[in-house]
């Protein structure tokens, strides 16, 4: 059944990090995270644009706690462009984990953008890294499509998800957050970024909203 929100060509699904590091059994598992698997594949059928991001970090990378002599996991550390939540190693650049989950339909993103790659940067939005300056390309491809709403979707949340959300509002973009097909890392701390998230007005929808 259809929902009342109809899509056209000014409109692209924008799936974020759907990759096995990802999902139950990854490095950096988002709970249930292969649950957006079929949501998404479904999504995809509703849209004449996809893109997909990839996180995609080289070894060593310095959002890794691996990186920091002494630093575990989920500690912070100070970086030139603010504070910087430290990871388990995932994503790295060619492993199995960094792939996009094999159930994923991969063959329908007509762009692939792979984020995080500077070794000293790291990079939750698909539009900035997290410097906050240096641009990943994507706006400008989807505006030179004639893109005007988006609609994201993926892993995770509060991380990836919840800053491309943002940051595509402030490219001036409409933005759709789709929940049914999105998974977050814990449920218990995602209000302050649903908070920034309603602040920007993006709206929250789900996949059975869309026509
Ligand atoms: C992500 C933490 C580190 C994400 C990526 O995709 O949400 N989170 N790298
Ligand atoms: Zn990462």
């Amino acid at each position: 059944m259809g929902g009342h929100i109809q899509t056209t060509e000014k409109d692209a699904l924008i799936l974020i990090d759907i990759q096995n590091d990802f999902c139950p059994g990854g490095a950096l598992a988002v709970p249930e995270g292969d649950r957006v698997v079929a949501a998404a594949n479904q999504l995809m059928g509703r849209f004449s644009l996809v893109a997909f991001s990839q996180d995609w970090h080289p070894p060593g990378h310095k959002s890794f706690a691996s990186a920091h002599a002494g630093k575990s996991p989920f500690e912070t550390t100070q970086m030139p462009y603010g504070t910087q939540i430290l990871w388990p190693d995932h994503c790295v650049q060619g492993t199995s984990g960094a792939a996009f989950h094999q159930a994923l339909d991969e063959n329908r993103a007509s762009i692939v953008i792979r984020k995080g790659s500077n070794p000293d940067i790291d990079s939750y939005s698909t539009f900035y890294e997290n410097d906050r300056k240096t641009a990943t390309g994507l706006a400008g491809y989807l505006k030179q499509r004639g893109i005007e709403r988006i609609f994201v979707a993926g892993l995770a949340w509060e991380y990836c998800v919840g800053f491309s959300a943002l940051d595509g509002r402030a490219e001036g973009f409409e933005v759709f957050f789709v929940e049914d097909a999105t998974g977050a890392f814990r449920n218990d701390d995602f209000a302050p970024m649903n908070g920034q998230l309603q602040a920007a007005g993006v709206r929250h929808i789900q996949s059975s909203d869309i026509s």
